[in-house]
């Protein structure tokens, strides 16, 4: 259980407060800096966040259930991007706040777009402006601020960086403050709803999504086959399928003598063993399933289901 700073705190709160926005403004940055641990996975490429995904930070006065939501986004009509832009919807339901995440000095089309989703949303709304570290002085951003102010009924509107870590004690508090008085949700140690092997997958996506070019991601999903422990060796033994939708693709992922999926193994591992803290054996499989982000049951086979 992480620590607060307060000594004491008059009645306990807790509740669930979405992050919603366009893609790449840094929502899942945000939610894994607010929680103190990475839940869930980032990358420079918008559309990495495809589920919904429970981040909890218990202390002993309250606890925030993030919700980290798929980025909002126009223009492709696969059924993937109709899941997403479903799970981030979802998420605007059965929440006590919604934190609308936007880049500073960056307002698009997309972001238009989630300000009028918003209008219809009857819990408070904090508008957290992020990427602040990229702007050079403070009042080069007070034109957007009022810009921001105007398109959104928000209770607060808050200037942050995930990255550099500025201004998120004064974000949190702004969350705590819109928490009803209850217990607690969750039990106080859990950081997330989820299960190892959804995180595992995930870890292994997130190096997909950073490290391969173009549309080759887009086209990729990992499942876990096996994850069991291995108690002669003292190690977890974990195999994962990355699923791709070409044959092309396949070459891409495995790269030239097997030098990227060596990598993407590489480091994937790595990250496994900080989420496990324990030894770990992974290996890597690339399969071809034809089409399967514009399928339906494909895609509900695969885990994208849930909304
Ligand atoms: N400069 C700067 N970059 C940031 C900040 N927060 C996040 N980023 C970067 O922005 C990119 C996108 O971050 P994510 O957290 O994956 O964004 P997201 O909104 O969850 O994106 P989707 O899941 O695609 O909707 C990453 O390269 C982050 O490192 C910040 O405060 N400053
Ligand atoms: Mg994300």
């Amino acid at each position: 259980m992480q620590q607060d700073n307060q000594p004491s705190c008059e009645a306990f709160r807790a509740g669930f407060v979405s992050m919603i926005g366009r893609p790449n403004v840094g929502k899942s940055t945000l939610v894994n800096e607010l929680i103190g641990q990475k839940i869930t996975i980032t990358a420079p490429r918008p559309q990495t966040t495809r589920h919904r995904i429970h981040a909890i930070k218990s202390t002993s006065c309250y606890q925030i259930v993030l919700v980290d939501t798929p980025g909002l986004h126009q223009g492709i009509r696969k059924s993937l991007n109709r899941y997403m832009n479903r799970a981030a919807k979802s998420a605007l339901v059965d929440v006590d706040a919604v934190v609308f995440v936007v880049e500073a000095n960056k307002w698009t089309r997309e972001d238009e777009a989630v300000a009028r989703l918003l209008s219809d949303v009857k819990v408070p709304i904090i508008v957290a402006i992020n990427k602040v570290d990229r702007v050079k002085a403070k009042y080069d951003l007070l034109p957007f601020i009022e810009k921001v102010a105007n398109k959104v009924k928000a209770k607060a509107v808050v200037p942050v960086s995930a990255y550099r870590k500025i201004n998120l004690d004064a974000l949190e508090q702004e969350i705590v403050a819109c928490l009803p008085e209850q217990p607690a949700i969750f039990p106080q140690d859990y950081v997330t709803d989820r299960p190892t092997r959804f995180l595992v997958a995930e870890i292994i996506r997130e190096k997909l999504m950073r490290y391969l070019g173009d549309e080759v991601p887009y086209g990729t999903t990992v499942e876990v086959e096996q994850m069991q422990w291995d108690e002669a060796a003292q190690r977890w033994v974990i195999h994962a399928t990355i699923m791709v939708e070409r044959t092309g693709q396949k070459a891409i992922v495995i790269g030239e003598d097997g030098r990227l999926i060596k990598k993407i193994g590489t480091e994937a591992r790595q990250d496994i063993i900080n989420l496990l803290d324990a030894r770990v054996h992974l290996e890597l499989w690339v399969k071809v399933k034809s089409n399967w982000s514009d399928d339906d049951r494909a895609l509900a086979s695969l885990g994208y289901n849930e909304v």
